[in-house]
């Protein structure tokens, strides 16, 4: 039998206190990526001794549920940016088949992602890497002192990522902000220094685009959801893909922008709302994607940095920073975030309570 962590709070009195913790979260986060920043730069030099010295082959980045999709956006960046392979797996897939993940002959860092230090999981699988292959294990979370943490030789832990929610919202973009913040460290000082202006911006889209949200995810017109992203923002597709489903329990899917047309787009129709989290490098050929998903009648939502025409998007969000991508990822969250959220609340759920979850699943030995 798993045994399930209850999540720590009780069921709202009134209908509008439903999903009030979820919410602050949200609209806060920008807080808690300045605390990201923070923590990297104060760990700047222990990073820094790590990967000099750990001459890695390689990089496993691992985590579960929200972190594996963490895990999707920081492999990619890794590897683009510090030009050593880069891979991401869900956790459970390291401790089961630990053969087909680990090089042979390689000594990979280990690098887990996860909000709480406490998923069965993720644990088992710094554990083992640990003690079976004596390898280096660098965490990204939340919570100092838990058994994640105990199992690495360096954490970064963000503690302003806490959150109330079983839903990681803030705490999922504080840690990709730590994540992206100490891979700058490691190539660029100025990309690190131009992500001091990521938490003004932050605060800015939210201001601008928060009633968007709000009419695209409460007004009832849509009841289908795909999330499009490459490169960079695949990852982030899957994790604002699984907010959509853990809070609203909608039909929602993520895919590789290219990879739409190769069969999901049959299910595009009418009230079907396709979301692209446009790149820079492939920015054409994801447009062309979501003008045609116009043309069979769906709606379309565009992030990107720069404004797109309106043939391409029935609506969009501009983030007009001119940063690089490798440092701005966490801005396509917050938006996508509330869509999620009021989708919830206009079905009459509790994203502060989400059906069937709770915030941490810990494994009886047996089962782990
Ligand atoms: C991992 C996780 C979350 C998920 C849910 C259950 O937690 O799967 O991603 O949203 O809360 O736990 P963690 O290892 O990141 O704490």
């Amino acid at each position: 039998m798993t045994n399930l962590e209850s999540s720590a709070y009780t069921q709202p009195s009134s209908a509008e206190a439903r999903g009030q913790h979820t919410l602050q979260e949200i609209l806060t986060q920008p807080v808690a990526w300045q605390a990201a920043l923070d923590v990297v730069k104060t760990h700047q030099p222990a990073l820094r001794q790590l990967w000099d010295e750990g001459r890695f082959s390689d990089v496993i980045v691992t985590g579960c549920g929200s972190t594996h999709y963490l895990s999707q956006a920081v492999a990619p960046l890794i590897q683009q940016q510090l030009g050593k392979r880069a891979r991401y797996v869900p956790a459970s897939e390291l401790v089961l088949f630990p053969e087909t993940i680990l090089p042979p002959d390689g000594s990979s860092l280990l690098l887990t992602i996860s909000r709480s230090g406490r998923t069965t999981e993720t644990i088992r699988a710094a554990s083992n890497y640990q003690t079976q292959q004596h390898g280096k294990v660098l965490n990204i979370g939340c919570y100092d002192g838990m058994e994640l943490v105990v199992h690495s030789d360096l954490a970064l832990i963000v503690a302003e990522g806490q959150e109330q929610s079983v839903v990681q919202t803030r705490s999922f973009s504080a840690m990709l902000t730590a994540a992206q913040a100490a891979v700058a460290s490691l190539t660029d000082e100025q990309h690190l220094q131009v992500m001091s202006s990521l938490p003004a911006v932050g605060e800015q889209l939210i201001a601008t685009y928060h009633e968007l949200a709000r009419e695209l995810g409460g007004g009832g017109r849509f009841d289908r959801f795909y999330f499009l992203g490459s490169g960079l923002q695949y990852g982030l597709a899957s994790e604002v893909n699984l907010k959509m489903k853990e809070m609203s329990l909608s039909v929602s899917e993520a895919f590789h922008f290219m990879e739409f047309r190769h069969g999901p787009m049959s299910m595009v129709n009418e009230r079907t709302l396709v979301v692209g989290l446009v790149s820079e490098q492939a920015k054409n050929y994801e447009l062309a994607v979501l003008r045609e998903m116009r043309a069979l009648g769906g709606q379309t939502l565009a992030l990107s940095d720069q404004p797109v025409s309106e043939q391409e998007a029935d609506y969009q969000v501009n983030f007009q920073t001119g940063l690089p991508e490798s440092s701005r990822g966490v801005l396509y969250l917050p938006i996508l975030q509330l869509l999620g959220y009021y989708r919830a609340i206009s079905k009459g759920l509790d994203p502060d309570q989400p059906h069937n979850l709770t915030a941490v699943i810990v494994l009886e030995p047996e089962n782990a």
